[in-house]
Protein backbone atom coordinates (compact mmCIF):
# COMPACT_ATOMS: atom_id res chain seq x y z
CA UNK A 1 0.00 0.00 0.00
CA UNK A 2 1.55 3.27 -0.65
CA UNK A 3 0.52 7.15 -0.11
CA UNK A 4 -1.02 7.32 -3.48
CA UNK A 5 -3.59 4.65 -2.73
CA UNK A 6 -6.79 6.39 -2.75
CA UNK A 7 -8.89 5.91 0.33
CA UNK A 8 -11.89 3.92 -0.84
CA UNK A 9 -9.10 1.47 -2.38
CA UNK A 10 -7.20 0.96 1.23
CA UNK A 11 -10.26 0.41 2.68
CA UNK A 12 -11.19 -2.62 0.16
CA UNK A 13 -7.44 -4.01 0.60
CA UNK A 14 -7.78 -3.83 4.77
CA UNK A 15 -11.35 -5.97 3.99
CA UNK A 16 -9.32 -8.23 2.14
CA UNK A 17 -6.41 -8.62 4.63
CA UNK A 18 -9.63 -8.99 7.49
CA UNK A 19 -10.69 -11.90 5.52
CA UNK A 20 -7.50 -13.79 5.14
CA UNK A 21 -6.87 -13.25 8.69
CA UNK A 22 -10.22 -14.56 9.98
CA UNK A 23 -13.20 -12.88 11.22
CA UNK A 24 -12.74 -11.09 14.70
CA UNK A 25 -9.27 -9.19 14.27
CA UNK A 26 -10.00 -6.29 12.47
CA UNK A 27 -13.64 -5.96 11.68
CA UNK A 28 -14.52 -4.09 14.54
CA UNK A 29 -12.27 -0.98 13.00
CA UNK A 30 -13.88 -1.90 9.95
CA UNK A 31 -17.38 -1.26 11.00
CA UNK A 32 -16.39 1.85 12.66
CA UNK A 33 -16.30 3.82 8.82
CA UNK A 34 -19.37 6.57 9.06
CA UNK A 35 -21.21 7.62 6.25
CA UNK A 36 -21.10 6.63 3.05
CA UNK A 37 -18.08 6.63 0.82
CA UNK A 38 -18.13 8.37 -2.35
CA UNK A 39 -15.57 6.22 -4.16
CA UNK A 40 -18.20 3.43 -4.27
CA UNK A 41 -21.97 5.60 -4.31
CA UNK A 42 -20.61 8.36 -6.83
CA UNK A 43 -19.88 7.31 -10.08
CA UNK A 44 -16.28 8.03 -10.76
CA UNK A 45 -14.29 10.18 -13.43
CA UNK A 46 -11.97 6.73 -14.54
CA UNK A 47 -15.75 5.58 -15.05
CA UNK A 48 -16.76 7.83 -17.27
CA UNK A 49 -14.52 8.02 -20.14
CA UNK A 50 -12.29 5.88 -22.24
CA UNK A 51 -9.02 4.89 -21.03
CA UNK A 52 -5.55 5.01 -23.24
CA UNK A 53 -5.43 2.84 -26.17
CA UNK A 54 -3.21 -0.17 -26.65
CA UNK A 55 -0.28 1.93 -27.95
CA UNK A 56 -0.38 4.37 -26.17
CA UNK A 57 3.06 2.82 -24.66
CA UNK A 58 5.00 0.60 -26.83
CA UNK A 59 7.10 -0.19 -24.22
CA UNK A 60 5.81 0.15 -20.41
CA UNK A 61 7.06 2.03 -18.06
CA UNK A 62 5.56 1.64 -14.43
CA UNK A 63 2.15 3.77 -13.28
CA UNK A 64 3.58 7.35 -12.14
CA UNK A 65 2.08 7.00 -8.93
CA UNK A 66 4.63 4.33 -8.16
CA UNK A 67 7.57 7.14 -9.53
CA UNK A 68 9.02 6.97 -5.84
CA UNK A 69 10.23 2.98 -7.02
CA UNK A 70 13.97 3.97 -8.33
CA UNK A 71 17.38 3.23 -8.23
CA UNK A 72 19.25 5.88 -5.55
CA UNK A 73 22.90 6.66 -5.22
CA UNK A 74 24.48 8.39 -2.12
CA UNK A 75 26.13 11.81 -2.96
CA UNK A 76 29.17 11.66 -0.84
CA UNK A 77 30.23 7.94 -1.17
CA UNK A 78 31.48 8.86 -4.48
CA UNK A 79 33.20 11.21 -6.40
CA UNK A 80 31.01 11.42 -9.75
CA UNK A 81 28.77 9.49 -11.07
CA UNK A 82 30.71 7.63 -13.74
CA UNK A 83 32.60 5.29 -11.27
CA UNK A 84 29.88 4.63 -8.37
CA UNK A 85 26.94 3.14 -7.27
CA UNK A 86 23.22 2.65 -6.98
CA UNK A 87 20.81 0.72 -5.00
CA UNK A 88 18.03 -1.08 -5.39
CA UNK A 89 14.67 0.23 -4.17
CA UNK A 90 14.12 -3.31 -2.62
CA UNK A 91 12.31 -1.96 0.17
CA UNK A 92 9.36 -0.86 -2.47
CA UNK A 93 9.73 -4.93 -3.79
CA UNK A 94 8.04 -8.24 -3.18
CA UNK A 95 8.36 -11.47 -4.39
CA UNK A 96 11.70 -12.16 -5.50
CA UNK A 97 12.86 -10.88 -8.72
CA UNK A 98 14.13 -7.54 -9.34
CA UNK A 99 12.90 -5.37 -12.43
CA UNK A 100 15.60 -4.56 -14.43
CA UNK A 101 14.61 -1.02 -14.48
CA UNK A 102 15.28 -0.41 -11.08
CA UNK A 103 18.38 -3.14 -10.41
CA UNK A 104 21.50 -1.16 -8.92
CA UNK A 105 24.44 -0.25 -10.93
CA UNK A 106 27.44 -0.26 -10.35
CA UNK A 107 30.33 1.22 -12.94
CA UNK A 108 34.23 1.98 -13.10
CA UNK A 109 34.18 3.80 -16.09
CA UNK A 110 30.34 4.83 -16.74
CA UNK A 111 27.98 2.74 -18.66
CA UNK A 112 29.29 2.29 -22.70
CA UNK A 113 26.97 1.91 -25.82
CA UNK A 114 27.86 -1.90 -27.89
CA UNK A 115 25.83 -2.66 -30.23
CA UNK A 116 25.05 -6.59 -31.14
CA UNK A 117 26.89 -6.18 -34.67
CA UNK A 118 29.99 -4.74 -32.61
CA UNK A 119 30.33 -6.89 -30.19
CA UNK A 120 33.17 -9.72 -30.34
CA UNK A 121 33.83 -12.25 -27.48
CA UNK A 122 37.49 -13.51 -27.77
CA UNK A 123 38.67 -16.85 -26.01
CA UNK A 124 42.76 -16.81 -25.74
CA UNK A 125 45.38 -18.54 -23.80
CA UNK A 126 45.95 -21.95 -23.28
CA UNK A 127 43.29 -22.87 -25.42
CA UNK A 128 43.86 -25.44 -28.43
CA UNK A 129 42.04 -22.41 -30.97
CA UNK A 130 41.71 -19.43 -29.87
CA UNK A 131 38.32 -18.31 -31.13
CA UNK A 132 36.05 -15.17 -31.82
CA UNK A 133 32.30 -15.41 -31.24
CA UNK A 134 30.25 -12.78 -32.71
CA UNK A 135 26.62 -11.96 -30.92
CA UNK A 136 25.46 -13.87 -33.75
CA UNK A 137 27.78 -16.68 -33.20
CA UNK A 138 26.31 -17.19 -29.22
CA UNK A 139 22.92 -16.85 -30.24
CA UNK A 140 23.65 -20.61 -31.67
CA UNK A 141 24.45 -22.32 -28.75
CA UNK A 142 22.58 -24.19 -26.23
CA UNK A 143 21.34 -22.13 -23.56
CA UNK A 144 20.59 -22.38 -20.29
CA UNK A 145 18.35 -20.37 -18.19
CA UNK A 146 18.32 -19.91 -13.99
CA UNK A 147 17.96 -17.54 -11.74
CA UNK A 148 20.42 -15.93 -9.22
CA UNK A 149 21.32 -12.65 -7.32
CA UNK A 150 24.32 -10.45 -7.99
CA UNK A 151 25.31 -9.07 -4.70
CA UNK A 152 28.56 -6.21 -5.01
CA UNK A 153 31.00 -7.50 -2.18
CA UNK A 154 30.75 -3.57 -0.90
CA UNK A 155 27.00 -4.09 -0.01
CA UNK A 156 25.99 -3.40 3.68
CA UNK A 157 29.94 -1.68 3.17
CA UNK A 158 29.06 1.26 5.46
CA UNK A 159 27.72 -0.61 8.26
CA UNK A 160 31.12 -1.85 9.69
CA UNK A 161 31.69 0.98 12.22
CA UNK A 162 27.93 1.41 13.30
CA UNK A 163 24.77 1.77 11.79
CA UNK A 164 25.06 4.54 9.06
CA UNK A 165 22.77 5.10 6.45
CA UNK A 166 18.55 4.98 6.97
CA UNK A 167 17.32 2.72 4.85
CA UNK A 168 17.01 -0.88 3.74
CA UNK A 169 18.15 0.31 0.42
CA UNK A 170 20.86 2.26 1.24
CA UNK A 171 21.99 -0.82 3.71
CA UNK A 172 21.54 -3.34 1.41
CA UNK A 173 20.38 -2.45 -2.65
CA UNK A 174 23.42 -3.57 -3.95
CA UNK A 175 21.66 -6.55 -4.91
CA UNK A 176 19.62 -7.56 -7.23
CA UNK A 177 17.70 -11.10 -8.52
CA UNK A 178 16.76 -11.86 -12.16
CA UNK A 179 15.99 -15.04 -14.42
CA UNK A 180 19.18 -14.96 -16.81
CA UNK A 181 19.31 -16.85 -20.15
CA UNK A 182 22.89 -17.99 -21.30
CA UNK A 183 24.99 -20.46 -22.24
CA UNK A 184 27.60 -22.20 -19.85
CA UNK A 185 31.11 -20.42 -20.13
CA UNK A 186 31.57 -24.55 -20.20
CA UNK A 187 30.58 -24.54 -23.37
CA UNK A 188 32.38 -21.95 -24.95
CA UNK A 189 35.42 -22.92 -23.37
CA UNK A 190 35.21 -26.64 -24.32
CA UNK A 191 34.91 -25.58 -27.99
CA UNK A 192 37.90 -23.47 -27.96
CA UNK A 193 39.64 -26.89 -26.76
CA UNK A 194 40.92 -27.01 -23.29
CA UNK A 195 43.45 -29.90 -23.83
CA UNK A 196 46.51 -27.43 -24.20
CA UNK A 197 45.99 -26.21 -20.29
CA UNK A 198 47.39 -29.82 -19.19
CA UNK A 199 45.79 -30.76 -15.99
CA UNK A 200 42.76 -28.31 -15.09
CA UNK A 201 43.25 -28.52 -11.46
CA UNK A 202 45.20 -25.64 -11.04
CA UNK A 203 44.27 -23.55 -14.40
CA UNK A 204 42.33 -20.05 -14.28
CA UNK A 205 40.69 -17.43 -16.80
CA UNK A 206 40.71 -14.30 -16.30
CA UNK A 207 37.68 -12.23 -17.75
CA UNK A 208 37.65 -9.10 -19.10
CA UNK A 209 34.72 -6.33 -19.86
CA UNK A 210 34.80 -3.27 -23.20
CA UNK A 211 34.58 -0.27 -20.89
CA UNK A 212 37.53 1.54 -20.38
CA UNK A 213 37.94 0.32 -17.06
CA UNK A 214 37.78 -3.65 -18.06
CA UNK A 215 37.42 -4.72 -14.51
CA UNK A 216 39.52 -7.83 -14.88
CA UNK A 217 39.52 -10.88 -12.73
CA UNK A 218 40.67 -14.50 -12.09
CA UNK A 219 38.11 -16.87 -11.89
CA UNK A 220 39.60 -20.59 -10.95
CA UNK A 221 39.01 -22.93 -13.23
CA UNK A 222 36.74 -25.15 -11.01
CA UNK A 223 34.45 -22.33 -11.13
CA UNK A 224 34.30 -21.09 -14.96
CA UNK A 225 33.91 -24.87 -15.59
CA UNK A 226 30.73 -25.10 -13.13
CA UNK A 227 27.94 -22.79 -13.26
CA UNK A 228 29.36 -19.82 -15.13
CA UNK A 229 27.19 -18.18 -17.44
CA UNK A 230 27.46 -16.01 -20.69
CA UNK A 231 24.80 -14.40 -20.19
CA UNK A 232 22.41 -12.16 -22.71
CA UNK A 233 18.98 -11.79 -21.78
CA UNK A 234 17.76 -11.14 -18.13
CA UNK A 235 14.29 -11.82 -17.20
CA UNK A 236 13.47 -12.43 -20.60
CA UNK A 237 15.10 -9.10 -22.72
CA UNK A 238 17.67 -7.93 -24.08
CA UNK A 239 20.59 -6.74 -21.20
CA UNK A 240 20.05 -3.18 -20.12
CA UNK A 241 23.28 -1.03 -20.97
CA UNK A 242 23.96 -0.60 -17.59
CA UNK A 243 23.87 -4.21 -16.91
CA UNK A 244 26.51 -5.07 -19.66
CA UNK A 245 24.43 -4.93 -22.98
CA UNK A 246 24.73 -7.67 -25.27
CA UNK A 247 26.36 -10.11 -22.74
CA UNK A 248 27.52 -10.16 -19.60
CA UNK A 249 28.91 -12.71 -17.49
CA UNK A 250 26.80 -14.35 -14.57
CA UNK A 251 28.88 -15.97 -11.87
CA UNK A 252 26.28 -17.40 -9.27
CA UNK A 253 26.96 -17.11 -5.61
CA UNK A 254 30.10 -15.09 -6.18
CA UNK A 255 30.83 -11.56 -5.81
CA UNK A 256 29.47 -8.71 -8.02
CA UNK A 257 32.56 -7.45 -9.28
CA UNK A 258 33.08 -10.96 -10.99
CA UNK A 259 29.86 -10.36 -13.09
CA UNK A 260 32.11 -8.80 -15.71
CA UNK A 261 29.56 -6.64 -18.24
CA UNK A 262 30.20 -6.16 -21.98
CA UNK A 263 32.36 -9.07 -21.81
CA UNK A 264 35.21 -9.21 -24.54
CA UNK A 265 38.19 -11.63 -23.37
CA UNK A 266 38.21 -14.60 -21.36
CA UNK A 267 42.30 -15.99 -21.25
CA UNK A 268 42.82 -19.24 -20.14
CA UNK A 269 46.09 -18.97 -17.57
CA UNK A 270 48.14 -20.80 -15.82
CA UNK A 271 47.89 -18.51 -12.74
CA UNK A 272 45.46 -15.45 -11.22
CA UNK A 273 46.62 -11.84 -12.91
CA UNK A 274 46.19 -10.37 -9.46
CA UNK A 275 44.71 -7.59 -10.65
CA UNK A 276 43.36 -4.22 -9.40
CA UNK A 277 40.19 -5.31 -8.47
CA UNK A 278 41.63 -8.77 -6.81
CA UNK A 279 44.24 -6.71 -4.76
CA UNK A 280 43.64 -3.44 -3.69
CA UNK A 281 40.41 -3.63 -4.18
CA UNK A 282 37.49 -6.38 -3.20
CA UNK A 283 40.28 -7.76 -0.63
CA UNK A 284 39.20 -7.91 2.97
CA UNK A 285 41.27 -6.31 5.38
CA UNK A 286 41.44 -7.50 9.06
CA UNK A 287 41.68 -5.73 12.36
CA UNK A 288 45.80 -6.57 12.38
CA UNK A 289 46.23 -4.94 8.88
CA UNK A 290 46.73 -7.67 6.30
CA UNK A 291 44.12 -8.49 4.05
CA UNK A 292 42.07 -11.85 3.29
CA UNK A 293 41.88 -12.08 -0.60
CA UNK A 294 40.00 -14.46 -2.99
CA UNK A 295 36.68 -14.06 -0.54
CA UNK A 296 34.75 -14.74 -3.82
CA UNK A 297 32.02 -16.36 -2.39
CA UNK A 298 29.10 -14.08 -1.16
CA UNK A 299 27.88 -15.72 2.48
CA UNK A 300 24.49 -16.36 3.55
CA UNK A 301 22.32 -12.85 4.34
CA UNK A 302 19.20 -11.49 4.80
CA UNK A 303 17.07 -7.90 5.88
CA UNK A 304 14.07 -6.85 6.74
CA UNK A 305 12.39 -4.69 3.92
CA UNK A 306 9.09 -3.31 5.33
CA UNK A 307 9.26 -2.13 7.62
CA UNK A 308 12.12 -0.08 7.32
CA UNK A 309 13.22 3.17 8.00
CA UNK A 310 11.55 4.34 4.00
CA UNK A 311 8.52 1.88 4.56
CA UNK A 312 7.08 2.94 8.02
CA UNK A 313 3.92 1.30 9.76
CA UNK A 314 1.43 3.95 8.90
CA UNK A 315 -2.12 1.72 9.68
CA UNK A 316 -1.42 1.77 13.73
CA UNK A 317 -1.56 -1.60 15.69
CA UNK A 318 -2.98 -4.58 14.53
CA UNK A 319 -2.41 -7.14 11.86
CA UNK A 320 1.16 -6.45 10.14
CA UNK A 321 3.11 -8.14 7.49
CA UNK A 322 7.00 -8.11 8.21
CA UNK A 323 8.70 -9.27 5.01
CA UNK A 324 12.36 -9.04 3.90
CA UNK A 325 14.37 -11.35 1.29
CA UNK A 326 17.60 -13.52 2.43
CA UNK A 327 19.88 -15.47 0.30
CA UNK A 328 23.25 -17.44 -0.18
CA UNK A 329 25.74 -17.63 -2.32
CA UNK A 330 26.97 -21.20 -0.90
CA UNK A 331 23.28 -22.61 -1.46
CA UNK A 332 19.65 -22.26 -0.91
CA UNK A 333 18.00 -20.48 1.86
CA UNK A 334 16.22 -22.78 4.63
CA UNK A 335 15.36 -20.88 7.03
CA UNK A 336 14.75 -17.75 8.44
CA UNK A 337 14.17 -16.21 11.67
CA UNK A 338 12.84 -13.20 13.01
CA UNK A 339 13.22 -10.99 16.38
CA UNK A 340 11.16 -8.02 16.96
CA UNK A 341 13.09 -7.71 20.09
CA UNK A 342 17.08 -7.35 19.04
CA UNK A 343 17.68 -11.07 18.89
CA UNK A 344 16.49 -12.20 22.14
CA UNK A 345 13.89 -14.41 20.69
CA UNK A 346 13.06 -15.96 17.14
CA UNK A 347 10.54 -16.42 15.77
CA UNK A 348 10.39 -19.02 12.36
CA UNK A 349 9.54 -16.92 9.41
CA UNK A 350 7.36 -18.26 6.01
CA UNK A 351 9.14 -18.49 3.44
CA UNK A 352 7.31 -16.79 0.09
CA UNK A 353 8.50 -20.28 -1.86
CA UNK A 354 11.42 -23.02 -0.73
CA UNK A 355 14.72 -21.56 -1.34
CA UNK A 356 16.70 -21.99 -4.58
CA UNK A 357 20.71 -21.84 -4.99
CA UNK A 358 22.57 -18.70 -5.44
CA UNK A 359 19.14 -16.91 -5.60
CA UNK A 360 17.09 -14.51 -3.66
CA UNK A 361 14.07 -15.73 -1.35
CA UNK A 362 11.15 -13.63 0.24
CA UNK A 363 9.92 -14.52 3.87
CA UNK A 364 7.11 -12.83 5.60
CA UNK A 365 6.51 -13.03 9.18
CA UNK A 366 2.59 -12.06 9.84
CA UNK A 367 1.49 -10.48 13.25
CA UNK A 368 -0.63 -9.15 15.25
CA UNK A 369 1.33 -5.68 16.24
CA UNK A 370 0.28 -4.65 19.76
CA UNK A 371 1.97 -0.79 19.15
CA UNK A 372 4.60 -1.10 20.92
CA UNK A 373 8.33 -0.47 19.55
CA UNK A 374 10.73 -3.28 18.35
CA UNK A 375 13.72 -3.61 17.48
CA UNK A 376 13.69 -5.73 14.10
CA UNK A 377 16.39 -8.19 12.94
CA UNK A 378 16.68 -11.15 10.62
CA UNK A 379 18.56 -14.12 10.46
CA UNK A 380 19.03 -16.39 7.68
CA UNK A 381 20.00 -20.34 7.27
CA UNK A 382 21.35 -22.17 4.08
CA UNK A 383 21.34 -25.62 3.40
CA UNK A 384 25.37 -25.96 4.60
CA UNK A 385 23.83 -25.20 7.99
CA UNK A 386 25.62 -21.33 8.08
CA UNK A 387 23.66 -19.46 10.18
CA UNK A 388 23.84 -15.56 9.57
CA UNK A 389 25.85 -13.62 12.40
CA UNK A 390 25.77 -10.66 14.30
CA UNK A 391 27.87 -7.80 14.14
CA UNK A 392 29.45 -8.61 17.46
CA UNK A 393 30.10 -12.03 16.29
CA UNK A 394 31.61 -10.88 12.48
CA UNK A 395 33.67 -7.98 14.00
CA UNK A 396 35.55 -10.87 16.42
CA UNK A 397 36.71 -12.63 13.29
CA UNK A 398 36.81 -9.66 10.79
CA UNK A 399 37.80 -6.30 12.96
CA UNK A 400 36.02 -3.32 11.43
CA UNK A 401 38.96 -2.34 8.84
CA UNK A 402 37.11 -3.85 5.91
CA UNK A 403 34.09 -2.85 3.24
CA UNK A 404 33.45 -5.88 1.84
CA UNK A 405 31.31 -9.01 2.89
CA UNK A 406 29.71 -7.57 5.42
CA UNK A 407 27.21 -10.21 5.93
CA UNK A 408 25.87 -9.67 9.43
CA UNK A 409 22.58 -8.96 11.07
CA UNK A 410 20.80 -5.90 11.05
CA UNK A 411 17.93 -4.35 12.88
CA UNK A 412 15.75 -1.81 12.39
CA UNK A 413 14.12 0.03 16.04
CA UNK A 414 10.35 0.28 14.94
CA UNK A 415 8.64 2.95 17.22
CA UNK A 416 5.48 3.13 18.81
CA UNK A 417 4.66 5.70 15.56
CA UNK A 418 5.64 3.23 13.27
CA UNK A 419 8.70 4.94 11.90
CA UNK A 420 11.91 2.74 11.53
CA UNK A 421 15.49 4.11 12.11
CA UNK A 422 18.59 2.36 11.49
CA UNK A 423 20.25 1.25 14.77
CA UNK A 424 22.96 -1.42 16.30
CA UNK A 425 22.32 -3.75 18.21
CA UNK A 426 25.70 -5.60 18.50
N1 LIG B 1 33.05 -4.39 -17.42
C1 LIG B 1 32.64 -4.15 -16.17
N2 LIG B 1 32.05 -5.14 -15.47
C2 LIG B 1 31.62 -4.93 -14.21
C3 LIG B 1 31.81 -3.67 -13.58
C4 LIG B 1 32.42 -2.63 -14.35
O1 LIG B 1 32.58 -1.50 -13.90
N3 LIG B 1 32.82 -2.91 -15.63
N4 LIG B 1 31.43 -3.54 -12.25
C5 LIG B 1 31.38 -4.77 -11.47
C6 LIG B 1 30.82 -4.65 -10.14
S1 LIG B 1 31.84 -4.04 -8.92
C7 LIG B 1 29.58 -5.14 -9.81
S2 LIG B 1 29.03 -5.14 -8.22
C8 LIG B 1 28.67 -5.65 -10.86
C9 LIG B 1 27.39 -4.86 -10.82
O2 LIG B 1 26.52 -5.26 -11.84
P1 LIG B 1 25.28 -4.34 -12.24
O3 LIG B 1 25.79 -3.00 -12.68
O4 LIG B 1 24.54 -5.10 -13.27
O5 LIG B 1 24.45 -4.18 -11.00
O6 LIG B 1 29.24 -5.58 -12.15
C10 LIG B 1 30.62 -5.86 -12.21
N5 LIG B 1 31.03 -5.95 -13.58
MO1 LIG C 1 30.92 -4.46 -6.85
Amino acid sequence: MTENTGKGASRRQFLAGAAALGAGTVAASVAKAAGPDPLITEVQEWATGLGDGVDATPYGLPIHFESDVRRRNVGWLTADTISSINFTPIHALDGTITPAGCAFERHHSGAIELAKEDYRLMINGLVDTPLVFTYADLERFPRENHVYFCECAANTGMEWAGSQLNGAQFTHGMIHNMEYSGIPLRTLLEEAGLGAAGDLKDKWVYVEGADASSNGRSIPMEKALDDVLVAFKANGEALRKEHGYPVRLVVPGWEGNMWVKWLRRVEVMDQAVESREETSKYTDTLADGTSRKWTWVMDAKSVVTSPSPQMPIKHGPGPLVITGMAWSGRGAITGVDVSLDGGKNWQKARLGAPGAKNALTRFYLDIVWDGSEMLLQSRAHDETGYVQPTKKQLREVRGENSIYHNNCIQTWWVTADGKAENVEVS
